[in-house]
């Protein structure tokens, strides 16, 4: 949330926002402003129309949309905006998220979505995708990011060495 927002976060209900919590936390962290408004495709069609024609304004470069139940926000934001658009399966129905996962993607011909996984990992997902296309035109974005890429190989690395550390006193694992 952190400064002017450059991305905008669509929740298709206040109740998804636990989850797309990620999207919100990894922007924190990369320094990139972020905005949160609960919009529904079906419930609200009019407020979403308005955020949907106006946010590009006002600053914002990527829309992230959280949905569940139906999962069309994505899509009618994409089909009203110049921004690209990342929508986010939220399990949200009894069917576990999947029904979401193939209506976000199964965009037709034209007016794409840019889908990610089910769930928190996506909305972290789509949280790092945002920045990656904002980034395209923002060295400064992009060194931060180039930083964010090393501390996860470092991450890995050391998980590495864990694990030979402890074949080595152990190597059955006993
Ligand atoms: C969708 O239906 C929302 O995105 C949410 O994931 C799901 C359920 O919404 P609520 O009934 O909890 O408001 O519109």
């Amino acid at each position: 949330m952190k400064g002017a927002a450059r991305v905008g976060i669509v929740l298709g209900s206040d109740s998804d926002l636990e989850v797309m919590l990620e999207a919100v936390k990894v922007l924190d962290a990369l320094e990139v402003g972020s905005e949160v408004v609960v919009a529904s495709a079906h419930r609200t069609p009019d407020r979403t129309r308005e955020y949907a024609t106006t946010a590009h304004t006002r600053g914002i470069g990527v829309l992230i949309a959280g949905a569940g139940g139906a999962a069309a926000l994505p899509g009618f934001l994409a089909s009203l905006s110049p921004l690209p658009v990342i929508g986010v399966p939220l399990a949200a129905t009894p069917l576990g998220g999947l029904d979401a996962l193939l209506s976000i993607a199964q965009m037709p011909k034209g007016v794409p979505v840019a889908t990610v996984a089910i769930g928190p990992w996506g909305a972290a997902n789509a949280g790092i995708l945002a920045v990656q296309i904002l980034a395209a035109g923002d060295p400064t974005l992009a060194k931060r990011l180039a930083a964010y890429r090393s501390a996860l190989a470092a991450e890995v690395d050391e998980r590495a060495r864990r694990v030979a550390d402890r074949l080595k006193s152990s190597p059955r694992g006993t």
